[in-house]
């Protein structure tokens, strides 16, 4: 906990003073986020006893990203849908793990914002005790949709976005939301049971010194992405880039956004469009990244203006601090 307690604010009380920033705000956009901040409190105490309970390991099933579910990805939308199930202002829960997206509180007028969410990314990075995240999306049901069309509830741009962030599961839990007024962090204390912000208004370097991305597929990137890591380690930009890859988007994009730098997940020659999905784990990033001063691009556009068109479309990413995704953009226009 804060030392200063004259100081000390939760997620709590902070998303109540965000929300009234929303017209005719009522309380219901509060109990939403709680909802989010309850169901990562309940993962992070599951990934923290993994190694001691019986969790670790696979789960059998086959996901519709045609994966293998590790126990804990279950249980972590297990604990979503759960805890968001009972927030009267949900109409919609989509999950990464769930092939089609779930009509919640069918029909009732209150029900207004649909949630998204990869609720254990990286989660390959269990078993060896490594970071793993939860990111989530929230949106507001168009106007012109049907109530019981949830895909079309969903299948916005990034730029809609009312609110989004991530928690990750790492020495510490943070949780880094924005409900678009800027980026905040929070600290779980454990002994509590409560988020504390440890990280208000957090703003990306303009320039880092690490580059990140899975280098062992280099040979798979379209050249420019080659060719830009090559610039990256030459100096060019004025420095010679070191590079860290922790293999789990929410950990990685983390330390880039206190450390600034980049972030690159290409298209490669067994995932033409990437390897991450655009609604569950690009826009939320992207969110965060630009209303903390980065970009976050497909290598051509902004990740934001992405109209999409099926919910676990996959997209390159691109993200990451001023200097260097501004370099990437010059760069690849001629090349
Ligand atoms: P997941 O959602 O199935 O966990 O996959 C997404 C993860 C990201 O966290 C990470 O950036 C990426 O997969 C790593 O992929 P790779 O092992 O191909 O580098
Ligand atoms: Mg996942």
């Amino acid at each position: 906990m804060a030392e200063n307690s004259s100081t000390i604010i939760t997620a709590q009380q902070h998303i109540m003073r965000e929300q009234k920033r929303f017209p005719g705000a009522s309380g219901e956009f509060s109990f939403l986020l709680s909802g989010i901040t309850l169901a990562t409190k309940m993962i992070q105490a599951q990934v923290r006893k993994a190694g001691l309970t019986d969790v670790l390991g696979e789960h059998g099933e086959i996901n519709v990203q045609g994966e293998i579910q590790q126990k804990l990805d279950v249980i972590s939308n297990e604990a979503l849908v759960h805890c968001l199930s009972s927030r009267e202002s949900i109409g919609v829960l989509a999950s990464e793990e769930n092939e089609e997206p779930m009509l919640v509180h069918k029909g009732s007028d209150e029900a207004k914002y649909a949630v998204v969410f990869d609720p254990l990314d990286g989660s390959s990075n269990i078993d060896v005790n490594v970071s793993v995240g939860t990111t989530f999306s929230i949106l507001r049901k168009p106007d012109d949709v049907a109530m019981d069309n949830p895909e079309q509830w969903v299948l916005q741009p990034g730029s809609k976005q009312v609110a989004a962030g991530y928690v990750v599961y790492g020495s510490s839990t943070i949780l880094v939301y924005s409900a678009g007024n800027g980026v905040h962090g929070f600290t779980l204390d454990p002994a509590v049971g409560a988020y504390f912000l440890s990280h208000p208004n957090m703003t990306m370097p303009d320039q880092g010194k690490y580059y990140s991305v899975n280098e062992a597929y280099r040979d798979g990137f379209p050249a420019r992405y080659g060719d830009y890591i090559d610039r990256l380690r030459s100096g060019v930009l004025g420095r010679k880039y070191a590079s860290r890859y922790i293999g789990s988007m929410v950990a990685d994009f983390h330390r880039t956004l206190l450390k600034g730098g980049v972030f690159l997940y290409p298209p490669t020659e067994d995932n033409k469009e990437g390897k991450l999905r655009l609604l569950y784990e690009a826009n939320p990033v992207a969110f965060l990244a630009e209303q903390a001063g980065g970009t976050a691009i497909d290598g051509e556009k902004r990740i934001l203006d992405i109209e999409p068109t099926s919910i676990h479309q996959r997209t390159p990413l691109i993200v990451g601090s001023r200097v260097e995704l501004a370099d990437f953009e010059s760069f690849a226009q001629t090349n």
